[in-house]
């Protein structure tokens, strides 16, 4: 009976950079969100605050309470030098007193719209050492994960060394480790889109669509939540597609607190994922934090017969 903290403990000294105790700062504050992500359809802690944010997408109190939450504890934790969360337009920097050396990416909770439907949603982390600018490609994350709020809690994390989940045993309050070394199947029978937009798709996807749905044992599953979607590609296999369309060019999900997170944890489970012009997004310089991006990520194999009804790849 491992648990997070015994795991992170062991874990110490193996990378250049030593994100344990900020991890542990991270596991904290999601057991405090799961506990009231559990609450919510019975306390007066669900609907809309009425705010939207500076993105015009409306506020729900859940997500206010995660996002201060977090900010709060990791900028006083003495660890981190900023953080950046969906819900905020710009960084928020650490105090001189407080300064500490990471640089954090969240999404507090995505799929947030699932949350009065009691569907699973999921905090979303990409962490950066400060030596570099806040805006740095993917590829040189430290460490990045989820946690997934769903039938059970899960924290799912890689530090470059491999993809491990552990799960929360509510009654002790301790994440233990339940999934070592996750691999994705290389291979899978799940495609996982919002077909309600396929008409705004290119001829390319919906050659791919079409190729999908003629394949025996091919099925479709989406949640909505990016965080649901991709913990079943990383248990099940399959590929999980947020693709340009023609009302939007470059998607909906963002590259830097979405997209790069969950490319960097593909690419440690064997998986593949390609982002703008069908490129890998980790190798991209974003250009604003809060930058977007297709997002085509899964099964190995499956990734690359996409690609295939591409010419040139692109
Ligand atoms: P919400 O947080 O507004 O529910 O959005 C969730 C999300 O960013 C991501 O988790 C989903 O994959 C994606 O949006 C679903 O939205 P579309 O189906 O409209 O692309």
């Amino acid at each position: 009976m491992l648990t997070l903290t015994d795991y992170l403990l062991n874990e110490r000294g193996k990378t250049k950079h030593d994100v344990t105790i900020l991890l542990h700062q991270i596991e904290n504050v999601s057991k405090i969100i799961a506990s009231h992500v559990k609450a919510s359809g019975l306390i007066d802690i669900l609907g809309k605050t009425g705010k939207t944010n500076t993105f015009g997408e409306e506020v729900q109190k859940l997500d206010d309470f995660a996002n201060k939450l977090l900010i709060n504890t990791l900028l006083t934790g003495g660890q981190v030098h900023a953080v950046v969360s969906e819900e905020n337009e710009k960084p928020v920097f650490a105090t001189k007193a407080n300064d500490g050396d990471y640089i954090v990416f969240f999404d507090p909770l995505d799929g947030s719209s699932n949350i009065d439907v009691t569907c699973p949603i999921g905090t979303i982390f990409g962490i950066y050492h400060k030596s570099g600018d806040i805006l740095q490609p993917g590829k040189d994350q430290i460490a990045a994960g989820y946690i997934i709020y769903g039938s059970s809690v899960m924290f799912v994390y890689t530090a470059g060394n491999g993809v491990n989940g552990f799960t929360l045993d509510p009654a002790v309050g301790n994440f233990f480790l339940s999934h070592s070394k996750i691999t994705m199947p290389q291979d899978g029978e799940i495609y996982s889109i919002n077909e309600a937009y396929e008409h705004t798709f290119d001829k390319e996807l919906r050659a791919y669509l079409q190729h999908l749905k003629k394949k025996p044992h091919t099925a479709s599953r989406y949640v909505g939540s990016m965080v649901a979607d991709m913990h079943r590609t990383f248990i099940k296999g399959g590929i999980f597609l947020n693709p340009g369309n023609t009302s939007r060019p470059k998607g909906k999900l963002r590259l830097t607190i979405e997209v790069n997170p969950f490319a960097y944890l593909t690419e440690q489970a064997g998986g593949k994922a390609v982002g703008l012009a069908n490129k890998n997004p980790l190798l991209t310089v974003p250009e604003h934090i809060h930058d977007r991006t297709p997002a085509i990520i899964g099964s190995k194999k499956m990734v690359d017969e996409y690609l295939s009804f591409y010419k040139d790849g692109k």
